[in-house]
């Protein structure tokens, strides 16, 4: 268990100096601009000193939540799941953000505004389970590499 304490000093020291070696979840936050899907968008951090892959998300927020990439097929950029997973390498970093890989919600259980907070649990198998909160940010503007934000509303 991680105290406020630790995580005060965990903050201080370089990455490799960590005592907490599992992943990390930072940044997360929430794009919807419909009362049924979502996207997610965060950077993974891996702390451990193997490969960690995300194999599913889940929230009580959405009825599923699908680990999605957009690709380029034909020059229509297109989104849909990853096959097997997010693999981080160790001490490395993914980065889910728009236009690229993201964690969508499918089935809203309600509809999300700005400020809203939703809970999510990442399964990494092997490398264990980590819980994340996610605030809803629709005004928030990320580096765009394909300008397709408003793809599929997110
Ligand atoms: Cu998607």
């Amino acid at each position: 268990m991680k105290t406020p304490t630790l995580a005060a000093i965990a903050a201080l020291l370089p990455v490799a100096a960590l005592a907490h070696d599992g992943m990390h979840i930072n940044d997360a936050y929430v794009r919807s601009t419909n009362p049924k899907t979502g996207a997610v968008f965060l950077t993974l951090e891996n702390h451990r000193e193997v490969a960690c892959t995300l194999q599913s998300v889940a929230s009580d927020a959405a009825e599923r939540a699908e680990l999605h990439s957009h690709a380029e097929e034909g020059g229509v950029m297109r989104m849909g799941p990853i096959e097997g997973g997010i693999t981080v390498d160790a001490g490395q970093a993914h980065q889910l953000a728009r236009g690229g890989d993201h964690v969508m919600l499918l089935g809203l259980t309600r509809p999300l505004a700005d400020g809203d907070s939703i809970e999510l649990s990442f399964d990494f198998g092997d490398c264990g389970t980590e819980t994340a909160t996610a605030t809803v940010d629709n005004q928030r503007q990320d580096a765009e590499p394909t300008g397709h934000g408003d793809h599929a509303g997110h």
